[in-house]
């Protein structure tokens, strides 16, 4: 009797289409269908822009134009035709489109679109688990319309409604599981809808490349690559034994359940922060000797302003790290592990200064991060009265006497 088998699971994740850039179109609509990219400096700083929608095309400032170290945070997809995408620097950019219209970003008006977009999809489907600006996972498996056609005439509803009140597209992928569901929004995007089933693993998940399971970066995938694994399917022929021994015990065994499109993890819609930073490009590569000074008041000010943002948002953490990146592109993180949690300016200045010392410093830098992890928020349990005291009556050098320390190179 079919009327009682449970439903299916149905796990829906929704990524808004070129999502930076289609919030600019909104206010300049007279940019449609042209490249446009989205970087290089601040919304504030453009007086040029001030006319908004009624500056005439030839009007915006061009990519051609553009002298600095900025990148692009995205592009149209008018641009993207001319290899054009996410993180690529402006000037690299401007050599494949040089007449790409460029617009500097405007995080406030973005946010105010991540809101309204998630609020309307709460409104239908109330399971919502926010994973960032631009994207969310829905649970599709109890909400009318979420089981037919494999979940396509809700993820239809939802395109509808997000469009309706906000001018902008998105695509949905619809799978079994959240892991599934992240791959297939891609599939055919912009304004796509993807919907796989179970039984699609074999034709659909497969012949991907294992970089498309979300978790399996640039440093696995390259791993992977020098052992012959190329597609999912590769793994997926791997014996889950052979794995752990290459990759540990639990990155191991994630892989091989990942290759066979496992993934049990429900949708959360109370999400936490895990982290929280800040970084900074310098207008010019800085040496850690001969730029003492002006490293230093930037180091300072990195830390002083992330403390600030926990502080706003009632955050203290444990782990303290920093993020370089040299003149030569290449990236190097440190961070150290705090016996009490904290959300104070200078411990944090204090425990990245010593992360610092551990990086050899002898090429210039191009960019500098702090980020504080293992958050947790005051006032909850872990770190009321008693610890939540000590924390604050700790001075910063007492903070510092028991640190973990922990190495990484990306
Ligand atoms: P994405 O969803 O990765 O990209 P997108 O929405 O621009 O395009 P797509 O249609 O392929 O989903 O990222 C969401 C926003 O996050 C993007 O509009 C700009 C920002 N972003 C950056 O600032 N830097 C980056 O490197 C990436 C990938 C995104
Ligand atoms: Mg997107
Ligand atoms: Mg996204």
């Amino acid at each position: 009797m079919p009327g009682l088998l449970p439903p299916l699971r149905r796990i829906a994740h929704l990524d808004m289409d070129a999502f930076y850039a289609s919030v600019e179109l909104l206010r300049y609509p007279q940019l449609k269908g042209l490249p446009v990219v989205i970087g290089g400096g601040r919304r504030p700083a453009d007086e040029v822009l001030q006319l908004r929608g009624a500056l005439p095309v030839d009007q915006f400032p061009l990519l051609q134009d553009y002298v600095g170290r900025g990148v692009i945070t995205t592009a149209t997809y008018a641009a993207r035709v001319f290899g054009i995408g996410s993180a690529m620097g402006l000037m690299k950019a401007a050599k494949l489109c040089p007449q790409a219209i460029l617009l500097p970003v405007d995080f406030d008006e973005y946010r105010k679109y991540s809101r309204q977009f998630k609020a309307i999809v709460t409104d239908i489907a109330p399971l919502m688990e926010d994973r960032g600006v631009d994207e969310v996972y829905i649970d599709f498996t109890d909400v009318p319309g979420g089981q037919r056609e494999g979940g396509r005439t809700l993820a239809r509803l939802i395109q509808k409604a997000i469009f309706d009140a906000t001018g902008l597209t998105c695509s949905i992928g619809v799978a079994p599981n959240k892991l599934i569901a992240k791959m297939a929004s891609e599939f055919n995007k912009p304004q796509g809808i993807a919907i796989v089933h179970a039984t699609d693993l074999q034709t659909a998940i497969w012949p991907l490349a294992c970089r498309k399971i979300n978790g399996i970066g640039p440093k696995a995938e390259a791993k992977l690559n020098a052992l012959d694994i190329h597609t999912i399917g590769d793994l997926a022929t791997c014996e889950r034994q052979w794995l752990i021994a290459h990759f540990g015990k639990s990155t191991g065994a994630w892989m091989h359940h990942a290759a066979w499109g496992r993934d049990e993890r429900p949708v959360v819609t109370v999400s936490e922060p895990v982290s929280m930073s800040r970084e900074t490009t310098f207008d010019r590569d800085l040496h850690a000797v001969r730029d003492k000074a002006e490293l230093g008041a930037i180091f300072t000010d990195l830390c002083t302003k992330l403390a600030g943002d926990l502080q706003r948002k009632g955050y203290v953490g444990k782990t303290i790290g920093i993020k370089l990146r040299f003149d030569d592109f290449k990236s190097v993180t440190r961070d150290a592990t705090l016996a009490q949690a904290t959300a104070d300016a200078t411990t944090l200045r204090r425990t990245a200064g010593l992360c610092l010392k551990r990086v050899d410093l002898s090429r210039k830098l191009r960019l500098l991060g702090v980020r504080v992890g293992t958050l947790s928020k005051l006032g909850t349990s872990e770190n009321s009265s008693p610890n939540r005291l000590s924390l604050l009556t700790q001075s910063p050098s007492e903070a510092i006497n028991t640190i973990a320390f922990n190495d990484q190179l990306f």
